[in-house]
């Protein structure tokens, strides 16, 4: 029996600049076409941010109600909104991510040097959007990047229980400056440590990190993220042409280990995201 793949899609970020990579999705039309693109590629959920006229990342409520609509209206994808946003983002906003109904939400698991910048989740903040997240029939992503992240998960279960739906899916994002390396090593190291509850886990490479990271998650029999948000190179020197050529690439490196992109319908079954 082939063991389907889930790939996840994370097309924009907060980081990048639209100045720097014009290709990068960030108005509402870019985002839903990428959407409709990395779908028919192979994508089963797209990790959203947002951002305003000017393309600067965004947390607002209105535009990312409407985003979470036009997603689902062109397409079947599983909608998860960013809870991280951008590292100048606050606490109150970030936890209004969930008025905007998604499917699914990001929740990193504790706070991380991120370049020069600090990613902050001290812990009542993640306990909080936690509880939310049961209290609105959202199924929590969690987004772990170093292996302190990792007991941190723990001890939220331990404390409050299974997330909606029972079950535990979890993102690796490696190689963030400030975080745990994009090595084997380092993936192997945090796959050990996962709670027993976990039902499925994901990886991710930043930068230079992101091949290795993939080989390295296949070979665990872990899931992928791939996207303009981790990025923004096919190859040395190369720049991506498209999220789309990313899912694509994922696709092609899941088929040699015999795993076919899992279905929409699948990744809805495996992460028991609500019917909305
Ligand atoms: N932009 C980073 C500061 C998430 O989306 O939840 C946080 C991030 C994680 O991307
Ligand atoms: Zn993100």
């Amino acid at each position: 029996m082939p063991d389907p793949l889930l790939i996840t899609v994370a097309p924009t970020g907060a980081e990048t600049s639209k100045a720097d990579c014009p290709q990068l999705p960030t108005t509402l039309e870019e985002l839903v076409q990428t959407a409709v693109d990395c779908e028919a590629a192979g994508a089963a959920m797209i990790h959203i941010h947002i951002r305003d006229d000017e393309h600067q990342p965004t947390l607002d409520a209105v535009r990312l109600r409407e985003t979470v609509v036009a997603v689902r209206e062109a397409t079947d994808l599983i909608v998860q909104l960013s809870s991280g946003g951008s590292v100048h983002d606050g606490f109150p906003e970030r936890l209004k991510v969930v008025d905007a109904e998604p499917d699914a939400i990001s929740l990193t698991m504790g706070t991380t040097n991120f370049g020069d910048d600090v990613f902050s989740n001290p812990w009542p903040f993640v306990t909080q959007l936690y509880q939310l997240s049961l209290e609105r029939e959202i199924v929590p992503e969690f987004e772990l990047f170093d292996l302190g992240q990792v007991a941190a998960l723990s001890r939220l279960l331990d404390k409050f229980g299974l997330p909606y739906g029972g079950r535990v899916h979890v993102d690796l994002v490696m190689g963030v400056p400030g975080g745990m390396p994009g090595t084997t090593d380092a993936l192997v190291a945090a796959t050990q440590m996962l709670p027993a509850a976990t039902t499925s886990w994901s990886a991710t490479g930043i930068g230079r990190s992101t091949l290795d990271v993939m080989l390295a998650s296949l070979s665990k029999g872990g899931h992928l993220r791939v996207g303009m948000e981790d990025v923004l190179t096919i190859s040395r020197g190369v720049p991506v042409e498209s999220n789309r050529q990313l899912v694509e690439r994922a696709v092609e490196i899941g088929a040699l280990v015999q795993r076919p992109p899992m279905t929409t319908g699948q990744a809805r079954e495996l992460l028991q995201v609500k019917q909305r």
